[in-house]
């Protein structure tokens, strides 16, 4: 007998605006590999939204190429998802205006990424990265997902946009369906390794403050070595102690062993000799994809290949959507 039971749907994106970090890898791409056989998953390289920062072309370009290549070399497979460039959908840009229009300054403006990016460059606060929110809620709505994996950061932009696709349903007949955030329990918000008040972002001028997904064995495992701890000892979760907090959380999401596991492990030993283990966890765990990456990376006719497939297959899905959403808002197709 033939099983046609629907899968439920994910969708979510990744900006190519520099290189992948261990957060980025914990707190999204996982699970997006690990839920690509259960759900109808869409993935894309979220371009448009690079640029709301300043950004150089040309590195730009071999950004969305290294990007997309990442996402292949973490195992995510065309054949099974829907892999694509953002800007090759113009439905994208084309529904958020439709959105814009349903969507208030006064709601915008709580935004705390807003209110970070626009403190960080203070030189280029343009519109675009005041209404990223909206155009975030395009990529999303068009594919009309269930869930949207994504790290804790982004959860107030997700509801956002079930706040706009209620409001529209409302407003103009059921087009959209209000997705929910998918956020891991471990690895959610991974912090820096110099600063565990702060988020580990790619953005940070402090190198060693950040893994890359690409950085070889050494280079992690020194990273790990310098990461700040406390003069304390003692290796358990605590307020108190954020950058060991943060090593646990990094070691239980690459293991998958649970936090009080992790703490029984290392009852009674060093932080020399428990920052190594978790710096040797994650080259391992990080390690096939590097190798995999080098491989793809050479073959740019085949990536091309592969991400305008993707293109014109989320196009396909994305145009009915935005029609169907046109329509509804009175215009003549
Ligand atoms: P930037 O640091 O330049 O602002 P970003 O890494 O936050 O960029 P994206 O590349 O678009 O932004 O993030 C992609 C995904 O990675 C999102 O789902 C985001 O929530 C997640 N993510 C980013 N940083 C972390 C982190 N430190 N811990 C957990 N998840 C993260
Ligand atoms: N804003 C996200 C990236 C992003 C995204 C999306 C995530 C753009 N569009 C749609 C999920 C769904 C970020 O992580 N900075």
């Amino acid at each position: 007998m033939c099983e046609n039971v629907e899968k439920k749907k994910v969708l979510s994106c990744i900006q190519p605006s520099g290189m992948l970090t261990l957060g980025n890898y914990l707190g999204a791409l996982k699970n997006w590999v690990n839920m690509q056989d259960e759900f109808d998953s869409t993935f894309a390289v979220a371009d448009l939204h690079a640029i709301t920062v300043r950004q150089e072309p040309a590195k730009l370009r071999s950004q969305i190429y290294s990007t997309y290549a990442i996402l292949l070399a973490l195992g995510l497979d065309p054949e099974k998802s829907t892999m694509f460039i953002q800007s090759h959908v113009p439905e994208h840009a084309q529904l958020s205006w439709l959105l814009s229009c349903n969507t208030q300054f006064g709601e915008m403006s709580r935004m705390t990424q807003f209110k970070d990016k626009s403190a960080k460059h203070a030189d280029n606060v343009n519109v675009g990265l005041f209404s990223y929110p909206v155009l975030m809620a395009a990529d999303i709505l068009l594919y009309k997902p269930d869930f949207v994996p994504v790290g804790a950061d982004q959860k107030q932009h997700l509801e956002i946009a079930r706040d706009i696709a209620i409001r529209f349903n409302n407003h103009y007949g059921d087009v959209f369906t209000v997705p929910e955030a998918y956020i891991p329990k471990t690895g959610a918000r991974v912090m820096s390794l110099q600063d565990p008040d702060k988020k580990m972002s790619k953005s940070d001028e402090n190198q060693n403050a950040w893994v890359a997904i690409l950085d070889d064995k050494d280079t992690i495992i020194r990273k790990f070595k310098r990461a700040v701890t406390d003069s304390e000892g003692g290796i358990y979760v605590s307020d108190e102690k954020k950058g060991v907090s943060n090593l646990i959380t990094i070691y239980s999401a690459v293991t998958g062993k649970t936090v009080s596991e992790v703490e029984r492990e290392f009852e009674g030993k060093g932080y020399g000799e428990f920052k190594l283990a978790v710096g040797e966890a994650v080259a391992d765990e990080l390690a096939p994809i590097k190798e995999n990456y080098n491989r793809i990376i050479t073959d740019k006719a085949e990536l091309e290949r592969l991400f305008r497939e993707g293109g014109d297959r989320a196009e396909r899905v994305a145009r009915k959507t935005y029609f169907k959403a046109m329509k509804k808002v009175g215009f003549v197709l």
